[in-house]
């Protein structure tokens, strides 16, 4: 074990930008480029990732430090005697953003260009960032703008940057619109009217290589030819930065999964910047109905003189109502699992097209097995239970229908080679999916021991993080409990769930009299953007067919 110091690796340019986020807190495991601290300054804001993978010793900083090239983030342990330099690619990818930014500071002041338009404005040199999002359009077609005005703001999963026009014109046609993917050349915007344009900077004067300015790449010629620009990579710092909120990327990330609209929340950080915990308890607020979208909001409102008819999402606010007029009362917070399990529940119920089909099975032969086998095995202690045979069936199924082992992923489907099965576990704190890993390799025993186990483990609070993730489908059973059927809700991003009730011997008509038959209701939900209502009915009785007799699996 080795400590060693984590420093700010090369920025570019970058001076004094202040630290608006920290990421790791002491004890934490980092990986190598993990992020550890985010910086601003007033156009671009970055996350820093370590040079190193390792366990936090202390932090360096705090928030609202400034902080350059060189600057002591943090001692990090890590393993072995000697540290690594920190890789090239880090270093590089954490530059390219900033250097951006701020290598036209270096060039000299240039002399305007006028021109009659139309002008084109292209996407300046953003450094190494190839595909970045467009988050933010900042002007509307119509504005007048100026030199170096920030039209739209783009991300990638590191940064974040304001990119400004090159010229002043009137801005005749937008060429990118929210959530286009751009690179440098790409076709931002045309303007007419008299346009102004930067004129490029002196090659000689542009810092190479780490910060190609835009501007110096734009080749005269275009400019005397008031025919196409690039935008100058060169953003004042007087310009102040506008309606963006303020927010570090991976904060924008996070609030665009759950679809915080971040405009709404209000920052607690410094200088009033919106933070993780902020978009929870935004969302949390939302979750209670305690605070309301503007989109719903207005939702509502166009919904209301219909009737709220459910146009759209018009969701009418939560009731709010005094119990305290009806009768004594008790208010208790709930568990922090419930809140986080609660966030992916709705999500999941609003954002998946989500069937349910209703099927028994008969498992009279089958619970037969298994009450034979448990007494056969009871002084070795591993209890055989039903929920174990059907994660066997279940991935018999799956191997057969693999788009049900299947996620979504854009237009694309992930069809995934390994049977990871998820089932819902009960616990006092609230509802907790444990995984049995590889349920393809493992027999039953070994998979009834893991289950014993995991489910006393989310029982008493101590399943890690891994143990509940990699699910590929999964299964809830309340078997053990009673009911007949239920609907439950898919887990994002498996695309089905089984649920189970509790068996009952039912009459079943075998052509000549009905016999005494076990028979298990199954409730399987998919969700149709993926699978269809034949291929789910073909699920269905094919693990009705296995459960009925298992030697299927063989054939
Ligand atoms: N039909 C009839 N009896 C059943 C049955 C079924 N489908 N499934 C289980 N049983 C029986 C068991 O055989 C056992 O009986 P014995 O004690 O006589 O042997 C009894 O019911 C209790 O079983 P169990 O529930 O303890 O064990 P399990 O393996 O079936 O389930 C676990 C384990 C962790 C899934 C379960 O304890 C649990 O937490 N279930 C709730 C899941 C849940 O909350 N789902 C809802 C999610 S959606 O909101």
């Amino acid at each position: 074990m080795a400590i060693i110091e984590v420093t700010v690796p090369d920025i570019g340019d970058f001076d004094e930008v202040a630290v608006i986020e920290l990421m790791v807190k002491p004890g934490d495991t980092v990986r190598a480029e993990q992020s550890l601290i985010t910086v601003e300054s007033d156009k671009a804001s970055m996350e820093i990732p370590s040079s190193h993978s390792g366990v936090v010793k202390e932090l360096k900083l705090a928030l609202g430090d400034k902080v350059k090239q060189g600057s002591l983030i943090l001692m990090l342990e890590v393993a072995g005697e000697a540290a690594a330099p920190a890789p090239a690619a880090v270093a590089a990818s954490a530059a390219a953003p900033a250097a951006a930014v701020a290598a036209p500071e270096t060039a000299p002041a240039p002399a305007p260009a006028v021109a009659s338009g139309p002008v084109e404005v292209l996407v300046p040199d953003i450094g190494d960032f190839k595909d970045v999002t467009v988050i933010e359009v900042m002007v509307n077609v119509g504005d007048a703008i100026k030199v170096e005005q920030s039209l739209i703001t783009v991300e990638s999963d590191k940064a974040s940057m304001e990119i400004p026009s090159s010229a002043a014109g009137v801005l005749k046609e937008l060429k990118v619109k929210l959530g286009d993917k751009v690179n440098i050349g790409d076709l931002l915007a045309i303007l007419e009217g008299t346009v102004t344009t930067a004129a490029a900077p002196a090659p000689a004067s542009a810092p190479a290589p780490a910060a190609p300015a835009a501007a110096a790449a734009a080749p005269a010629q275009a400019v005397a030819d008031a025919s196409v620009v690039a935008a100058p990579a060169h953003v004042p710092t007087s310009t102040p930065a506008l309606g963006l909120p303020h927010a570090s990327p991976s904060v924008r990330k996070f609030a665009r999964e759950l679809g915080v609209p971040l405009s709404e929340v209000k920052g607690t950080g410094l200088k009033g910047r919106i933070t993780d915990a902020d978009v929870q308890s935004f969302t949390r607020s939302v979750m209670s109905g305690a605070v309301q979208t503007m989109a719903a909001a207005a939702q509502a409102k166009s919904a209301a003189p219909s009737g709220g008819d459910g146009a759209g999402l018009g969701l009418i606010p939560w009731p709010k109502v005094d119990f305290t007029k009806f009768g004594p009362i008790e208010r208790k917070e709930m568990s922090r699992i419930k809140k986080i399990s609660g966030a992916n529940l709705l999500r999941n119920a609003i954002m998946i097209p989500a069937v349910t089909n209703h099927d028994d099975c008969d498992i009279t032969d089958l619970e037969a097995f298994r009450v034979s086998t448990n007494k056969e095995n009871e002084k070795s202690g591993v209890k055989v239970t039903m929920l174990a045979f059907l994660i066997k069936a279940c991935v018999a199924a799956l191997k057969k229908y693999p788009e049900f082992n299947s996620s979504l992923d854009g237009d694309a489907l992930i069809y995934k080679q390994y049977f990871h099965i998820g089932f819902a576990a009960d616990t006092p704190n609230g509802l907790m999916v444990p995984v049995i890993k590889d349920a393809d390799k493992k027999g039953i025993y070994q998979i009834s021991t893991e289950m014993g186990e995991l489910a006393k483990k989310a029982r008493d609070g101590k399943l890690s993080p891994a143990e509940m993730s990699g699910a590929c489908f999964t299964i809830s059973s309340l078997g053990g409990i009673g009911g007949r059927y239920f609907t439950p809700i898919i887990n994002a991003p498996e695309v089905a769930i089984l649920g189970v009730c509790r068996s009952t011997i039912e009459p079943i008509w075998d052509g000549k009299v009905f016999q005494p038959r076990l028979m298990l209701p199954l409730s399987l939900t998919w969700d149709h953007r993926v699978i269809d209502g034949a291929a789910a009915a073909r699920f269905n009785v094919y693990l009705g067919q296995i459960l009925g007799d298992f030697r299927r699996v063989l054939l």
